[in-house]
């Protein structure tokens, strides 16, 4: 990268390190925003006085476009979006991210992609790499971007990428050793457009990996099952259905794995802590993949044993006045709110609504009865989602202005015994900065709540 001049585009967390990684190694970087409103001096604040950087917001012209030889763009910009139809035309290779920080990785990587548990199964096999060894990386999706540290990384540098769809669009050469696809329901249909697009997209986590190489796949997810034909490398499945002849599987409540033919025990599940079929399936792909990353069982094991799982998951804040508060925030799409739903134990008072992703909203709505006694919604997609609970016949739902409003309500309606859920199965854009933002702020309600009758 030495000398020469990239855009890098997005100035958020990914373009801020993507820049950052650039500069560190001689390149001559363009931070391109489309958000005019940005502060010019916060972004420069992340960089080091000097430095051979310039930013640009608003309009991407035709000047900045200039020599350049080569763009870097955020996965939250789309590929369709007019600036980047123009960066095509005058034919500036483009890059994700993800493509920059392992074309100056050298560690290896385990990459973990799916619709859902990809935070939860990343975060646990980053436990496990750090358990195992000194260098290890938990990078990627999770809010940790991959460029921050990839050109700090060396031969035995064991490296957990959690990895979106949007990243995975950006690729060209990247090659993790061990990949991982968790399961596939529809997401992110109004940036990929159909469910086949998005499929495609979570495929190319494999489409450089060798037979020297190994994609972990769940067995008992029928959309993945119907691509398997198509993939190059070794697979080895996870399943708590089966028994596959490579993989990891449940049998008399213990988790094996078989490879090269050989099985060995990995460990008790009614000793995993974090609850739910879902969780099962995200503790098996972890240990799949852990285990083709040759990490030993017994570590695999203690870790495992000793994982509570991640903040806005399914995520107990506060009992109040004998009402159980959970933090969901990051259920944005309809299959996690509907697993999170599933793994409450009784009657809810569920938060829902935000950025509208066009999803389908009826299979949520459909396992509300008898588990769901309110419906608090707040966002974008309120209308169309009360619209949805009209149409199946769930009248147990009422509109908030706000998070906050959300919360009182619920503090008002609950019973003893019930759980308040926030699970919007939505994304958070329409409200807030993040998911994060939302639960964090979720939290923050919840704790002020008064504890007295
Ligand atoms: N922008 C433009 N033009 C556009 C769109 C955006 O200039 O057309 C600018 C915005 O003004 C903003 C910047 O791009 O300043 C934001 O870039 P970004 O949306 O890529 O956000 P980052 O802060 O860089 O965060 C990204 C990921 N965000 C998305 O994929 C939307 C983060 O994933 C990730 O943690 C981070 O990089 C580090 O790798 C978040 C996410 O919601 C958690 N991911 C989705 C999900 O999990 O469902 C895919």
């Amino acid at each position: 990268m030495k000398g020469k001049y990239v855009i890098v585009a997005g100035a958020g967390k990914s373009g801020i390190a993507a820049t950052g990684l650039l500069l560190r190694n001689g390149a001559k970087v363009t931070l391109y925003d489309g958000n005019a409103e940005l502060d010019r001096e916060n972004i420069f604040s992340n960089f080091s006085a000097g430095g051979n950087v310039e930013v640009a917001l608003s309009e991407l012209t035709d000047e900045i476009l200039e020599n350049a030889d080569l763009f870097v763009i955020s996965p939250g910009i789309s590929l369709e979006a007019p600036f980047v139809e123009k960066v095509k035309e005058a034919g500036i290779p483009i890059w994700g991210e993800i493509e920059l920080a392992y074309y100056f990785c050298k560690g290896k990587i385990a990459a973990i992609t799916g619709t859902n548990g990809k935070t939860t199964t990343t975060t646990l096999v980053g436990e496990i790499f750090k358990t195992y060894t000194q260098d290890s990386l938990v990078v990627g999706n999770i809010g940790l971007p991959f460029t921050r540290f990839a050109d700090n990384t060396t031969d035995e540098t064991f490296i957990a990428a959690e990895i979106s769809s949007f990243q995975l669009e950006t690729i060209h050469d990247f090659r993790p050793h061990v990949s991982a696809i968790l399961n596939l329901t529809p997401d992110h249909l109004n940036r990929h457009h159909t469910f086949e697009n998005y499929i495609d997209a979570k495929f190319q986590i494999g489409a450089n990996q060798t037979d020297e190489d190994y994609m972990v796949l769940n067995m008992d997810d029928p959309e993945i099952m119907k691509r398997v034909d198509k993939v190059k490398t070794n697979i080895v499945y996870f399943t708590h259905k089966g028994e596959p002849e490579t993989g990891a599987y449940v049998k008399d409540g213990k988790i094996y794995v078989k490879k090269d033919g050989m099985e060995e025990y990995i460990l008790d599940v009614d000793r995993i802590k974090i609850l739910g079929e879902h969780n099962l399936e995200n503790v098996l792909a972890a240990v799949c993949v852990s285990y083709f990353m040759d990490v030993p069982a017994d570590v695999i094991r203690d870790v495992v044993y000793a994982f509570t799982g991640v903040e806005h998951r399914i995520e107990f804040v506060r009992e109040v006045r004998d009402v159980r508060y959970y933090n969901d925030s990051k259920g944005t799409n309809p299959d996690a709110a509907i697993k999170a739903i599933k793994a409450m134990k009784s009657t809810t008072l569920l938060i829902g609504g935000g950025y509208d992703k066009q999803s389908d909203y009826d299979e949520w709505v459909e396992c509300f009865p008898g588990k769901v006694r309110y419906l608090v919604l707040i966002g974008e997609t309120a209308d169309k989602i009360m619209k949805c609970c009209k149409d199946h016949g769930f009248n147990q739902v009422v509109k908030a202005d706000s998070l906050e409003d959300a919360v009182r309500f619920c503090y008002s309606n609950a019973r003893p015994g019930d759980n308040v859920l926030l699970s919007p199965a939505c994304a958070s854009w329409d409200m807030f900065k993040s998911y994060e933002e939302r639960g964090n702020l979720f939290k923050l309600y919840v704790d002020s709540l008064e504890d007295t009758e």
